[in-house]
């Protein structure tokens, strides 16, 4: 088979499946092309991309304002590193750091680097501003967080399948349970906490959102002890639960705010920490970065991103339709066995199926789902995530809502 013969579906997974590591286990479908709220697979056959990459495409698939910017760019200039300037970087610094509110912003690239970077400011301010003693800062985390594949990220997992034969793990990290304010009040008694991460909604968990109040008796508490409250919203941003960010449904304005994925609407990896002087300015030249950092390719395409997002009001789009969502799914759930429950904000939303974590049923059902036109992907066991682009029409959420309903009529064995 020539390279660039074109494949049928099988032919793609044997490829994938023998020549590429077995580190995914991805639903059976094959991508060629995405627009839209919508993606063909290569037999040609038309899907709902209820999925979004994980919330990294909310502006819909190649969405043509920034396919634009990066065709526009990509003829330019794509890399300097930061040994030298570029025309794009600082016109980015200030559109990104003036629409979230923050004095600077360090640009990464993957979510995770978001993350490490959050941290290492975090140290930084404990040891340069706070003044806890070398090497003893500690930070906190909540059970059942997940914000990437590093090794840092895994020593801060409380998931097996993220840590296990990953060790030794690294140091000075602590779990508090998710929701509760007690438990975080009791780890604030610790004068050496420097910080606590937290995703506004856990999305990985399987969009676990805490009670109203949670993020801004949090932030207080976290205030009160002289902590970075550190937000995690790589998935959460960006408008996909209805505002700009998440943490901005309880007037919380983080002290590090991490953001990545739809960033760059899903079209180059662009991440960012954003923090005000006092600790952004801890960080020295030549004590962080990364090569691909601040490129202008990946500027011009975040800048185009964010102005999709903004011009298009996709947090109130995300709003009004989540709510028609989850009333929609929450009176399905009460006439079917299968559906227990609903819930999320915006269009972050997922439903917890009536089965065992360990049971096939979730994935079965996504299978369906799948012949049916409409993709999506269990989390953990038995939950089923529900995250479209925020592009998404009315009408076309109450088709994806018909496709669900039908598909679990149609496997709902006590039928
Ligand atoms: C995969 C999960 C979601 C994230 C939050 C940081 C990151 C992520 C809240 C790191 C990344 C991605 C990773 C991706 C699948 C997806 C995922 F299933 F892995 F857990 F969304 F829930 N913070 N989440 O959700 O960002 O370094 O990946 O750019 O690993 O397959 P990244």
């Amino acid at each position: 088979m020539a390279i660039l013969d074109q494949l049928t579906s099988q032919q793609a997974i044997d490829l994938e499946k023998r020549y590429g590591a077995h580190n995914y286990h991805p639903l059976p479908v094959v991508l060629e092309r995405g627009e839209g709220v919508f993606l063909w697979d290569v037999e040609g056959k038309k899907y709902y991309d209820f999925l979004s990459a994980y919330s990294a495409v909310n502006q819909g698939h190649c969405h043509p304002k920034i396919i634009h910017a990066l065709k526009n760019q990509a003829d330019l200039l794509t890399l300097t590193s930061r040994a030298f300037h570029n025309n794009v970087l600082g016109k980015y610094e200030k559109y990104i750091t003036e629409l979230f509110g923050y004095d600077k912003i360090l640009p990464v690239n993957t979510g995770v680097e978001g993350g490490e970077t959050a941290l290492k400011l975090c140290r930084k301010w404990a040891y340069k501003v706070k003044g806890i003693k070398k090497n003893k800062a500690k930070i906190l985390f909540a059970e059942n967080n997940f914000w990437g594949r590093t090794l840092a990220a895994v020593s801060s997992s409380t998931d097996p399948s993220a840590f296990n034969d990953y060790g030794p793990y690294l140091p000075g990290f602590e779990i508090i349970k998710y929701n509760d304010l007690k438990a975080l009040e009791k780890a604030l008694e610790d004068p050496n906490v420097a910080g606590y991460m937290v995703e506004p909604i856990q999305g990985e968990a399987g969009v676990l959102v805490p009670d109203d109040g949670y993020l801004r008796k949090a932030y207080d508490l976290c205030k009160s002890k002289n902590v970075l409250f550190i937000a995690d919203e790589v998935q959460t941003g960006i408008s996909r639960t209805g505002k700009l960010y998440c943490c901005q449904h309880e007037g919380v304005k983080p002290d590090i705010l991490i953001l990545g994925k739809a960033l760059s609407g899903g079209v180059f990896p662009v991440s960012a920490a954003l923090a005000n002087n006092e600790i952004m300015m801890t960080i020295k030249p030549g004590e962080h970065g990364s090569t691909f950092g601040g490129n202008p390719l990946g500027c011009s395409i975040a800048m185009a991103a964010l102005k999709v997002a903004v011009d298009e009001k996709l947090a109130d789009n995300a709003e009004k339709l989540g709510i028609i969502f989850r009333k929609e799914l929450s009176d399905f759930a009460l006439e079917n066995n299968l559906v227990k429950s609903v819930r999320g904000k915006g269009l972050l939303n997922a439903i917890l199926i009536n089965d065992t974590e360990e049971s096939k049923t979730a994935w079965n059902i996504c299978l369906k789902l799948r012949d049916n036109g409409l993709l999506a992907k269990p989390t953990h066991g038995n939950i089923i995530r529900f995250a479209p682009p925020l592009i998404i029409t009315e009408k076309q959420l109450l088709d994806c809502i018909s496709i669900i309903k039908k598909t679990i009529n149609e496997f709902d064995f006590n039928r």
